[in-house]
């Protein structure tokens, strides 16, 4: 965990931040000699290659995609000669990174999708060019999140072979940055938001690096102060509150200064909404109303760029997501780059933010396996301390970093992990138990289970707040001119669900086919996109018919990269819309669905 630090970077009368996106040296060490050759004050030999990027699809080569391994990246960068302590802020390093700043080791980091965050005040030299080195590898075992393994060619070649269904990109994948503060600065803040009537109390705590004092002040959006208040702890009240609300979002600003007496030592701006969440019987409840959850898993993926940040790409995806009438999707199966909560919060979407705890399960192809009852043992082998001290420090990570984001409504704390034993239990109840104890809002907390955690055998639903389920009848199971069994047995599982009584709203988290958006065919078949649509129609009978189901994220928004193999052609193609983000016919049925949902 960092010394909370994980705010979003601003440049302000205070802070000053520079990006040092743009071209970086590269270079692959197969032979992990780079630490004993000194690679950390310079590659020597490096080609020039992008950040923020994966690096596989920028060559033309196998050895180059497949690589997997250690890799170094390099940067030449200068720090300006003015006070102030320097911080650098990396998006991410995937999966796992050291920095070295002129030949020092300066920090390391386990996992990919989080930011690594480090004070090189003591190794810059101020008004000089600086050597900055990141040594990343992006190798998968069982106790990294996500969950996989790293297999041998039988001519040496290493290659990742990933437990999940997407493909093992890698890299320096978001914005880097060089951040200057003053040396006493605000950290980090949270807020916990209570609704009165028509007014409002934000509740926060401001963490600062020293003791003058804090004061805290919110201005609605036509700039007016609404409310204020002094202390490291307090309470802003709102009167009147313009709430956020979904699809509908008003942000105040919250200005946080650290004051000694009339001089400025340090300011920090941000945008947060008004907003309660809260779960009741089996209804999802945003500022007190019910809302039905309409949209989309996804992933970060593009075509040449990977999982790298592209504002362009963030910008279509919610435009095409607002163009089908939804509200809600979630980071399957990783949290993704704070630009996208950002937009998220300004569109009013609901985000179930996802920690990269996927693969938990001892198959390479859990969409074909999970689902058939086989017991897939994980959680009883002597890798899960190291598992669960990975998990655990993500999740905090998380939760920590996206605490303050009125879009965040939950944390989904695993996707589709083996939860038929104790031991999953054992494990997961302590990773519920933390999660619960860091949010400062209280969000419902949740995970995203497969078939084979069914009612009579999961020993995992009742750690969750509500529940949300990965279900493909129609697909997986009983696809085809078999869709009429699958039907009966979902509903078969469904009643059985409703017998346990539970209480809580259900969300489908994953439902969806594997459509080409070239074939079509008539009567329907599998592939073609006719399949998708008509797949569509009769899952949505079945959502229909039970009041506690209260919510259906499509898998998948676009068609994404995956590992390759006999199941997947050129990734998989369960998107609505194609990797291109353009509309399959399905895009058409579910705009017209939720226009009234
Ligand atoms: C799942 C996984 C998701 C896969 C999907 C599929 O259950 O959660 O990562 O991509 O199925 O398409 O098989």
């Amino acid at each position: 965990m960092y010394d909370q630090l994980s705010l979003y970077p601003e440049t302000n009368q205070k802070r000053i931040t520079l990006s040092l996106d743009g071209m970086w040296g590269f270079r692959f060490d197969p032979d992990s000699v780079g630490e004993k050759e000194n690679w950390m004050s310079g590659l020597r030999s490096s080609v020039s290659l992008p950040v923020p990027a994966s690096f596989q699809d920028l060559f033309t080569d196998q050895y180059s995609k497949n690589y997997c391994g250690d890799f170094w990246y390099e940067k030449e960068f200068t720090v300006p000669d003015i006070p102030g302590r320097i911080f650098l802020r990396f998006g991410s390093i995937t999966h796992r990174g050291t920095v070295y700043v002129n030949g020092k080791e300066v920090t390391s980091h386990e996992g990919g999708f989080l930011p690594v965050i480090c004070d090189v005040t003591d190794f810059v030299r101020k008004g000089e060019e600086n050597h900055l080195a990141v040594k990343a590898n992006n190798e998968l075992n069982e106790s990294t999140l996500p969950c996989g393994a790293v297999k041998t060619l039988m001519n040496g070649t290493r290659i990742a072979a990933p437990y999940f269904d997407f493909f093992n990109y890698a890299g320096i994948q978001r914005s880097v940055w060089l951040l200057i503060l003053p040396e006493e600065h605000i950290k980090d803040y949270s807020t916990d938001i209570s609704l009165n009537g028509e007014d409002a109390c934000v509740a926060y705590e401001v963490k600062t690096g020293g003791e003058h004092e804090v004061f805290v002040s919110l201005f609605d959006k036509e700039g007016n102060k609404v409310a204020e208040a002094s202390g490291k702890k307090g309470t802003l009240k709102v009167e009147k509150a313009n709430l956020w609300k979904v699809r509908n979002a008003y942000l105040y600003k919250i200005r946080i200064q650290i004051k000694d007496g009339d001089s400025l030592i340090d300011e920090y701006n941000d945008r947060i909404g008004i907003r309660t969440v809260a779960i009741k019987g089996h209804e999802i409840l945003i500022n007190g109303e019910p809302v039905y959850l309409k949209g989309y898993g996804k992933h970060e993926d593009f075509d040449i760029i990977g999982r790298g940040l592209n504002y362009p790409l963030i910008k279509r995806d919610f435009e095409c997501m607002k163009w089908t009438n939804a509200n809600c999707f979630r980071t399957s199966h990783y949290p993704y780059a704070e630009e996208w909560y950002r937009f998220a919060d300004e569109e009013g979407f609901l985000i179930i933010d996802e920690v990269p705890a996927v693969g938990m399960m001892r198959s390479t192809h859990n969409f074909a396996v999970a689902g058939m009852g086989q017991y897939t043992y994980f959680f009883e082998t002597p890798t899960v301390p190291e598992l669960l001290k990975n998990h655990l420090a993500q999740v905090e990570e998380m939760i920590e970093r996206d605490k303050n984001h009125p879009s965040v409504f939950s944390f989904s704390l695993f996707n589709e992990p083996e939860t038929t034993s104790t031991y999953s239990h054992d494990y997961f109840s302590k990773v519920f138990a933390r999660a619960r104890e860091l949010d400062p809002q209280h969000r419902p907390m949740t995970g995203a289970f497969e078939k084979n955690s069914a009612p009579e055998k999961c020993q995992c639903y009742m750690l969750c707040d509500f529940m949300c389920l990965n279900r493909y009848y129609g697909w997986y199971i009983s696809g085809g001119p078999d869709i009429d069994d699958a039907i009966l047995k979902f509903h078969d599982e469904m009643r059985r669900w409703k017998e346990k009584g539970l209480d809580v709203p259900f969300v489908f988290t994953e439902f969806g086919t594997d459509t080409l958006s070239t074939e079509h065919k008539l009567p329907s078949v599998m592939w073609a996109q006719e399949y998708q649509c008509e797949y569509m129609e009769r899952n949505f009978e079945v959502f229909d018919t039970y009041d506690f189901i209260q919510g259906e994220l499509v898998w998948n928004f676009a068609d994404f990269q995956t590992t390759e193999g006999i199941f997947r052609v050129n990734g998989n193609k369960k998107g609505v819309f194609t990797r291109e983000r353009q509309p399959k016919d399905a895009a058409f049925i579910l705009k017209k669905r939720w226009e009234n949902k």
